[in-house]
């Protein structure tokens, strides 16, 4: 029999790029959208997938839909991706990112213990919930003490522990997937990477003049989300249930970003780049740089993309688009 997995936030670029790996393990795969009033930001990461997968109307803070959708899809692996994903937006909106990413996630695990507990739980977990603790080497790892600087890292950390206390207090088959930052040419352009690359295109192309960026100094490690859904995967499949990081290992600031990118496009990035504090954030987090060595040795994962041709998938995309 094919086994069964539900997504939620299936039309996210994890959710898109999760859904189409499962369909090529012939998984039978099942998906949460959210309405939203625009009707093509809904579904513009899965529209090709229409007549593959079966997605329903639910959210998070919405139990009842969430019940019906456990009932009809009987899921044999659950992957909880639906969030408020943006740092800095959940400055502005604190209480409902903490009820979406944290309390959200209670409801999900609720109805898992109690519809389908032999079900294997993935809860997308983030290296935002690090704060800015870093180990002497210059790394975060599981051990690394978590002390988050945003309300999104704070319901991140929330729902990270409510997993591990579900796992040991129920026995069930959940786990975390800790992934730094993520990214693909279906990122949301509001995130730094998408933001600088669709922006030099255009400036290449002569649409814009300039890009507008908050701290340039902070650093990122950034991986490709096809290389990461792999790795939700393996880790939901280990056999027995844990926690862990998925990181490239290596460490970018956002004005290397910047410069690779605009360097790719023969331009010089300080002629074009300009300072808001409009996209300054109240507390940031400087530096990330994670050690996957748990997931290569246990899981056998490693990523085949690197920082450069990460950043040349995403110029090339905008380059056709545009
Ligand atoms: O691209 P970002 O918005 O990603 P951020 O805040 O690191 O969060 C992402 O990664 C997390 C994993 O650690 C996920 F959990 C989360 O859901 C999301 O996927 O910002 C990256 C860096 C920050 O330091 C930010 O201050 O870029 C800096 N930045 C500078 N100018 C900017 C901008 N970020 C954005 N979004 N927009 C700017 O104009």
């Amino acid at each position: 029999m094919k086994k069964r997995a539900l997504i939620t936030g299936i039309s996210g670029q994890d959710g898109s790029y999760l859904a189409e790996y499962l369909l090529s393990k012939d998984y039978d795969v099942y998906g949460t959208i959210r309405r939203s009033s625009v009707a093509e930001n809904q579904d513009s990461r899965i529209k090709h997938l229409d007549e593959k997968i079966n997605t329903f109307y639910a959210d998070m803070l919405d139990a009842p839909s969430l019940a019906r959708v456990f009932n009809e899809s009987k899921p044999d692996e659950i992957y909880n991706l639906a969030a408020m994903s943006h740092v800095r937006v959940s400055f502005d909106v604190p209480s409902f990112t903490i009820k979406t990413n944290a309390m959200g996630v209670l409801n999900m695990l609720e109805l898992y213990r109690t519809v389908c507990p032999d079900a294997k739980f993935y809860q997308a977990s983030s290296s935002e919930m690090f704060g800015n603790t870093v180990d002497s080497d210059g790394a975060q790892r599981l051990t690394t003490p978590m002390n988050p600087v945003s309300p999104y890292g704070c319901a991140k950390l929330l729902a990270y522990n409510l997993v591990r206390h579900y796992r040991n207090a129920y026995r069930l088959h959940a786990c975390n997937g800790i992934l730094f930052n993520h990214e693909s040419p279906r990122r949301g352009s509001n995130f730094v990477t998408n933001k600088v690359v669709k922006t030099a295109v255009e400036i290449k192309k002569g649409l814009k003049d300039k890009l507008e960026l908050g701290n340039m100094d902070s650093s990122r490690d950034w991986g490709h989300s096809k290389d990461y859904v792999r790795a939700m995967h393996m880790i939901i499949n280990h056999e027995t249930p844990d926690e862990f990081i998925v990181a490239t290992g290596e460490t970018h600031t956002v004005r290397d970003l910047c410069a690779y990118v605009f360097g790719k496009l023969d331009m010089d990035y300080e002629d074009y780049v300009v300072q808001n504090p409009k996209y300054m954030r109240p507390e940031e987090l400087k530096y990330l740089k994670g050690d996957a060595s748990k997931a290569r040795e246990v899981l056998g994962w490693k990523p085949e993309y690197t920082f450069e041709s990460l950043m040349d998938d995403m110029i090339d995309h905008w380059m056709k688009i545009l």
